[in-house]
């Protein structure tokens, strides 16, 4: 803590560079330039209600400029953001059918690339309902000074640097990783920083279980017995647990974090493979939850195992306490 009793962001990345003997900074700025656009981002979706009311028509704005959509908006700025830090080869992103490769000399130069869904949950903006921006951070596997391929971004989970995400909710949060814990810092408005505010996230056990249970017929067996599991009545082991789904990940994960519980997105009718994106939003979020003391599985074990076979590859998801994801393999896996 310094003076004024609170650690931005930006000072806690520098403080934590001593973890890492030998680091020159490169992951230091690459994770401050987030937190940059994600403050751009969070400015405009604070504004997304006040739309309607500044007069804008269909998707022109009273200067004439087209409206873009929000998801859109974040993608830019963040890739803008990213490129300018020079800190990052290239970015995958959920926005983007191929991968976006940075050809200015400082970036081709860096050892860093990003996988990212710029704004989860997008829909849910019309109905004031959090949505979050997910990042994660890669080192390159081919040689710096030559363009990136898309062998680069298909790496297994494990091998990622960092990791975090933004939620955009009744305050600003952004909560991330390097390997070492898990931290979360609130936006002050008023000084227009993140501030530490949730040091060393630790995920309670939980009884709390979060899905989409609409599509119940479609669920594989285990889960239907799983969710039959949490309903039954046994005061004993807190159940019947509470059920919890707002339907935006970051929203429903960063509770789950908070206060234990589980989120789940099997396969269904719609989505065989699962409707979660494995670099864009199950990888991250499992690296965050194993750092939290929790875990992530695609029902069949662990989620940062899985070798990628393609960019926006999908993947059943399993996130959570400890307690309620050994529950969930156990089931699936009877
Ligand atoms: P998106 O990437 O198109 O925004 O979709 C991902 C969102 C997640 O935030 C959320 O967990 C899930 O879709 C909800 O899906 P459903 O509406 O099927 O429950
Ligand atoms: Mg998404």
């Amino acid at each position: 803590m310094n003076s004024y009793n609170l650690t931005t962001l930006i000072e806690f990345i520098i403080a934590k560079q001593a973890d890492f003997p030998g680091a020159k900074g490169e992951l230091s700025r690459l994770l401050y330039s987030i937190g940059v656009a994600a403050k751009m981002i969070n400015k405009k979706v604070n504004k997304a209600g006040l739309v309607d009311i500044l007069g804008t028509a269909g998707n022109i704005n009273i200067q004439g400029e087209e409206q873009k959509k929000l998801d859109v908006f974040a993608d830019q700025q963040l890739i803008g953001s990213l490129k300018a830090s020079g800190e990052v080869c290239g970015v995958a992103s959920e926005e983007n059918d191929e991968i976006v490769v940075f050809d200015h000399e400082m970036s081709k130069d860096a050892k860093y690339l990003v996988c990212m869904d710029p704004l989860d949950g997008s829909s849910n903006i019309d109905v004031n309902v959090s949505i979050g921006t997910i990042f994660s951070i890669y080192r390159r596997l081919s040689p710096r000074g030559t363009k990136p391929g898309l062998e680069d971004f298909l790496q297994e989970g494990s091998k990622q640097i960092a990791a975090g995400y933004i939620i955009y909710g009744s305050s600003t949060m952004l909560v991330y990783t390097t390997g070492k814990g898990v931290n979360g810092f609130t936006l002050d408005p008023s000084l227009g920083e993140f501030c530490l505010s949730h040091e060393h996230i630790q995920t309670p056990p939980g009884s709390m279980y979060s899905i989409n249970e609409g599509n119940y017929l479609a669920f594989p067996e285990g889960i239907k017995r799983f969710i039959k599991y949490c309903q039954d009545v046994d005061p004993a082991n807190k159940r019947p647990y509470t059920s919890r789904y707002i339907g935006s990940l970051v929203a429903d994960f960063h509770r789950n974090l908070l206060k234990g519980g589980i989120f789940l997105y099997p396969q269904t009718h719609k989505n065989p493979e699962g409707k979660l994106r494995l670099l864009y939003e199950c990888n991250p979020m499992a690296f965050l939850a194993e750092q939290a003391g929790g875990k992530a599985s695609h029902g069949n074990g662990r989620i940062m195992d899985i070798v990628p076979g393609s960019l926006h590859q999908r993947i059943p998801f399993y996130t959570g306490s400890t307690n309620m994801v050994d529950k969930v393999e156990e089931f699936l896996m009877a």
